[in-house]
């Protein structure tokens, strides 16, 4: 059996009733055969892979906090510090009920890869809380963000370990948290990212992740002679990486015609007004129901199927495993040509594979996400100097990270013979720069 194939039944062995961790671990361990397979004696010989699918560490937690009742409720908290090789661990909380120890190690895994294809000194983690914020109010979120700190901040730290927004953890998250961390531990320094812009914050980080999905998809746009101009497109979620990728992409002369939430999608064959988007989910926290309500000529269709609408590009940005083989099978036999993940992991494996036999342009979470993280690197680096960039700077910046993670992965996918499979690509040119580090740093 090849050392990919052992490692990956090793993973499956120990680490039950993680799926979402192993399709993960599958895709990556998949994607480096060609890399290991030329170096197998070399990397066995000091257990690399063995090193790479086991988290450094996983701290978990209880997090009591009073509701407005004055019940205690009980949550789960964690925090993943999978791979620190290349930098301090990096990466998003997420507040969501579905949270778990299996999916926030999908996630990290996930991280450590992306992170080194930003090409910025940051390693691999994620955390988070099966807390879900929604229905909330104000205070409960504090009192949640409050209580999940004062355990966390026994474990991260600006050199350490740097968390950030992910699903259900926005400004408002991060504010807590920050003044809960400044609190107990008596240190003002760049211990969170997406800070707000008053208190240590940077330019362009809330746009950053949607914005870069949409600069890594021009490049492969114009790598194949076309353009976004004139496309016709389908954003799915409608939070923070959706918001700004629809924002982006109109700018680039593409319409988006739908948008959804967990209870169903909107349809507006005039294009999305993003401004009724905005106002309804980053003001008034509500349903995307009430845009059909709001603008004329738009529908509402409660549940999924979104991925029915016909569109030249999918971005997929709302949750893990949205986007099945059967919503693919749809999309390409209604013309659509790109498909770039603004979440992470959206597409399951058939899909994914499906997509790209299918002539489909399919750009992975890891390196189509990666200018969230990316510029949150960019906001430790302000920190670090007790300065801020203009947004011109930040965004400039961000945007030429993306044309360098396009590069990388175009580079990769085209070196080991198989060229546009950017998942391929996306994986093995991640791996280099960590696995460079790991073999420099003996046996840790
Ligand atoms: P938000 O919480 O801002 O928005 C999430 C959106 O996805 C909401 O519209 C939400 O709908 C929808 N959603 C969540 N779960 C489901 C589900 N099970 N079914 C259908 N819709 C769902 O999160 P973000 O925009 O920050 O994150 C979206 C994705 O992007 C995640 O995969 C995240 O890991 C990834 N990502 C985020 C980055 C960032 O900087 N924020 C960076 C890189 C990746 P509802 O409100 O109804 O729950
Ligand atoms: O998945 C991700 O890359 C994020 N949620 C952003 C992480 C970060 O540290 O900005």
């Amino acid at each position: 059996m090849s050392y990919t194939d052992e490692v990956y039944e090793r993973v499956v062995a120990q680490n039950p009733n993680e799926p979402e961790f192993h399709q993960a671990v599958k895709e990556v361990l998949d994607s480096l055969k060609v890399v290991i397979d030329r170096n197998e004696e070399k990397y066995r010989s000091v257990s690399l892979l063995e090193r790479l699918v086991e988290p450094e560490r996983v701290i978990s937690f209880r997090v009591p906090w009073v509701d407005d009742n004055g019940n205690v409720q009980v949550n789960k908290g964690y925090r993943v510090q999978f791979n620190s090789a290349i930098g301090p661990y990096k990466g998003g909380l997420r507040f969501h009920p579905t949270v778990n120890q299996g999916i926030l190690k999908f996630l990290g895994f996930e991280q450590i890869f992306k992170n080194s294809l930003t090409g910025l000194p940051i390693g691999g983690g994620k955390g988070g809380s099966n807390f879900d914020p929604k229905g909330k109010s104000d205070r409960e979120v504090m009192a949640f963000c409050q209580s999940f700190m004062t355990e966390l901040c026994k474990y991260i730290g600006a050199d350490t370990d740097v968390p950030a927004g992910d699903i259900g953890v926005g400004g408002r998250e991060i504010g807590f948290l920050f003044g809960q961390y400044k609190r107990v531990r008596d240190l003002y320094e760049g211990v969170l990212t997406g800070k707000g812009l008053t208190w240590g914050g940077s330019l362009i980080r809330t746009q950053a992740t949607g914005y870069g999905v949409v600069y890594i998809l021009d490049e492969i746009a114009k790598a194949h002679g076309d353009s976004l101009s004139g496309k016709t497109a389908v954003v799915t979620g409608s939070g923070n990486v959706a918001i700004y990728a629809v924002e982006k992409i109109t700018q680039l002369g593409a319409t988006v015609v739908a948008m959804c939430d967990s209870n169903g999608y909107i349809y507006d064959p005039k294009g999305i007004n993003l401004d009724v988007i905005k106002d309804i989910k980053e003001v008034r926290r509500a349903r995307i129901k009430e845009y059909a309500d709001l603008v004329e000529g738009s529908e509402y269709h409660e549940g999924t199927g979104i991925w029915n609408i016909k569109c030249d590009v999918y971005l997929p940005c709302a949750t893990q495993n949205e986007l099945d083989l059967d919503g693919v099978k749809t999309l390409v036999a209604n013309g659509c040509k790109y498909i770039a993940e603004g979440a992470n992991m959206p597409t399951t494996a058939e899909g994914t594979e499906y997509a790209q036999k299918n002539g489909v342009y399919f750009m992975p979470g890891k390196a189509a996400n990666a200018g969230g993280v990316a510029t949150s690197a960019l906001e430790m680096s302000q920190n670090s100097m007790r300065m801020s960039w203009t947004a011109e700077e930040v965004d400039e910046k961000l945007h030429n990270i993306m044309i360098d993670i396009f590069n990388k992965v175009d580079d990769a996918a085209k070196r080991y013979g198989m060229p546009d499979n950017y998942v391929v690509g996306a994986n093995i040119a991640g791996f280099e720069k960590v696995v460079d580090a790991m073999m420099s740093q003996g046996i840790c």
